[in-house]
């Protein structure tokens, strides 16, 4: 079997591969050129380097040209502009590559009659944006972030080629997912980041944004078992995957500094730099529908999943601490 990754160098994209690899898939990876290197997530993940290769999610020709060559049986399609601040910055390009990318697999599919392909769709959380926590997959959808938007997009065009063209096209309605790997600008990276630092003496504050937003954070290893588990299904349909627990940012910046044995009054401070326009105020999933017919549940909870970033993230950081002194 094989699997066409996009994001494949994003946080999911290294424990996808991971998994895809451990079931016996031959893995592919689309990738952007940068001007520095962009692949360290998966530089130790032992994929074949001639089945990584270059493409982009706002180039059509380039997904024909990887779609006609690679054939492949799935296609998990996780590649997007995925931060929600910056969305707002770029909603255009947002728009391009979150929302229309969506419709270039999905039209690539179809021209070149490769509708026996399944499809899976990155679909998020945000988009449920203002209703009221929790949501299920009967919640109303009302965006309110250029990201969340062009993810609303996304997941409306899959369904459509599922119901337009009797394709394999579902949508996994992922809640936060973190790991040791997430992107360093999230606020679960950047406050554990910045405690380590604290707690070594190398930092002394962190600024944030709005501390009141709560969100239902789980990990991203398990949510990548969720997102197979649902290409998997004997029809494809769409499923929420979340933990069904949630805390403010607050409350997750004072548990990863007292796991530090620090307070973390006195070294915040917060900037209108990271608010956003508009702040989705509560997302909290309700994932009874993936548990009942997938028989699906998330393995790591909230601490576990604050213990793992934080002692990577000191690991790292006592590293190089050591080699700043030696
Ligand atoms: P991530 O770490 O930001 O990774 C995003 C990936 O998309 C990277 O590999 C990135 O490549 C790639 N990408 C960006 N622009 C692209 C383009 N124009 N063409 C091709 N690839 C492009 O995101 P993640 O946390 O792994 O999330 C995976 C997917 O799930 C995303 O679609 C995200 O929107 C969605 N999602 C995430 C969460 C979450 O909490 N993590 C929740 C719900 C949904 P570079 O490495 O070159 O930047
Ligand atoms: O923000 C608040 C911020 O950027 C979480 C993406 O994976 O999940 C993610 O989007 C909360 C928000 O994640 C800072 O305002 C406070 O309320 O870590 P985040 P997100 O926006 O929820 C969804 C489901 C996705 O699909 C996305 O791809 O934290 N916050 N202070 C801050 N956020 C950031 N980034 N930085 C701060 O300084």
């Amino acid at each position: 079997m094989k699997a066409l990754i996009t994001g494949i160098t994003g946080q999911d994209g290294s424990y996808l591969s991971e998994l895809l690899l451990k079931k016996g898939y031959d893995v592919y990876g689309i990738v952007r050129r940068g001007s520095t290197i962009n692949t360290v997530r998966i530089d130790k993940i032992p994929l074949k380097k001639e089945n990584i290769l270059y493409g982009d999610l706002a180039d059509a020709n380039s997904i024909v040209r990887l779609l006609k060559t690679i054939e492949p049986d799935e296609i998990y399609n996780i590649g997007s502009m995925s931060h929600v601040r910056v969305s707002f910055d770029i909603p255009e390009y947002t728009g391009q590559v979150t929302g229309l990318g969506v419709t270039r697999i999905l039209e690539a599919l179809r021209t070149l009659d490769m509708k026996k392909t399944k499809y899976y769709q990155a679909s998020s959380s945000e988009m449920f944006g203002l209703s009221k926590a929790p949501q299920n997959e009967k919640t109303t959808m009302l965006p309110i972030s250029p990201y969340g938007c062009a993810k609303l997009y996304g997941y409306h065009m899959t369904r459509t080629y599922r119901y337009g063209y009797n394709m394999f096209a579902c949508n996994g309605i992922l809640f936060n997912h973190e790991s040791p790997r997430r992107g360093e600008t999230f606020v679960t990276k950047k406050i554990v980041r910045a405690a380590c630092r604290i707690k070594l003496g190398a930092q002394d504050k962190i600024t944030l944004g709005n501390l009141d937003a709560k969100r239902d954070w789980g990990f991203s290893g398990d949510y990548m078992e969720a997102i197979f588990k649902i290409m998997h299904h004997d029809e494809p349909d769409d499923f929420v995957v979340a933990t069904e627990e949630y805390y403010s940012v607050k409350e997750f910046l004072r548990r990863v500094f007292k796991k530090l044995n620090l307070d973390y009054n006195g070294h915040v401070i917060t900037s209108n730099q990271y608010y956003r326009p508009n702040e989705v105020p509560e997302l909290c999933g309700d994932a009874s529908k993936i548990r009942d017919v997938l028989g699906w549940k998330p393995k790591v909870k909230f601490d576990e999943l604050i213990k793992m970033m934080v002692d990577d993230v000191m690991k790292e950081e006592e590293k190089s601490l050591h080699q700043d002194i030696s």
